[in-house]
């Protein structure tokens, strides 16, 4: 038996966007008086645009300092600056193991999806010139609830037709991690400090088909 499809996030597993929104988030939030590091970066992994920024400014004691037109404006200048850091995404950006996982998944007759938050997936995909390797991409602005929430993943099987029982949800985020539990989806995590993860491996180089194969295998 087979999985019917397999659903990638976007950002820390086909590429690492990570790093690009930290740099404009802080710069961003030193605009406004609130530093930010690394760590807490993490934390907003998976996190729509919005939430994060109102995690941004809770971090920095100023959640209720700014209207919502005020912090719709505060996101427009950070995803500005984020989408300018994106002209320099190559295919060479493709996390290591992604491409090959894929091309094989086509040729398993394996469907491929995306549930990523990021409103700038379709962008970021064709930039890696990956566009054709997936069957759905989830439409970020549809959704109404971020991750740990599961309606992306699920908004994801839809537009795939499979049940989420069928399918392996691949995540660098706990949020995600979460969010793939939460839809009844077998979850693979990327990274060493998840929990919940069904299968943990420490980066996308171990990703491969038979490691997926053999995990599909094993009893739930
Ligand atoms: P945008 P994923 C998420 O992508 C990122 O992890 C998160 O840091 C970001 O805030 C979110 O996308 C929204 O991105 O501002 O481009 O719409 O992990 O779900 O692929
Ligand atoms: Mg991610």
């Amino acid at each position: 038996m087979k999985p019917q499809a397999i659903v990638f996030d976007l950002d820390g597993v086909i590429t690492d966007t990570a790093h690009l929104h930290f740099l404009a988030w802080r710069q961003v939030a030193a605009g406004l008086g609130i530093a930010i590091d690394e760590e807490f970066n993490d934390s907003l992994k998976g996190i729509s645009r919005g939430e994060s920024l109102l995690r941004i400014l809770q971090h920095g004691g100023k959640e209720n300092v700014f209207t919502l037109t005020e912090r719709e404006q505060i996101a427009a200048r950070k995803n500005a600056l984020y989408i300018e850091s994106l002209q320099s995404l190559t295919p060479e950006a493709v996390l290591p193991g992604i491409q090959e996982l894929l091309v094989t998944l086509r040729t398993e007759r394996i469907k491929t999806g995306l549930a990523s938050v990021s409103l700038n997936a379709p962008a970021i995909l064709q930039a890696l010139k990956m566009t054709s390797l997936f069957d759905f991409c989830a439409n970020a602005a549809r959704i109404r609830r971020s991750k740990p929430d599961p309606e992306i993943f699920l908004a994801a099987c839809n537009g795939l037709n499979v049940h989420p029982q069928a399918c392996i949800g691949i995540e660098d985020a706990q949020a995600g991690i979460d969010a793939i539990n939460a839809c009844g989806m077998r979850s693979v995590g990327i990274g060493s400090s998840l929990t919940g993860a069904d299968l943990l491996l420490p980066t996308t180089e171990f990703l491969t088909w038979p490691c997926l194969s053999a995990f599909w295998q094993l009893d739930k």
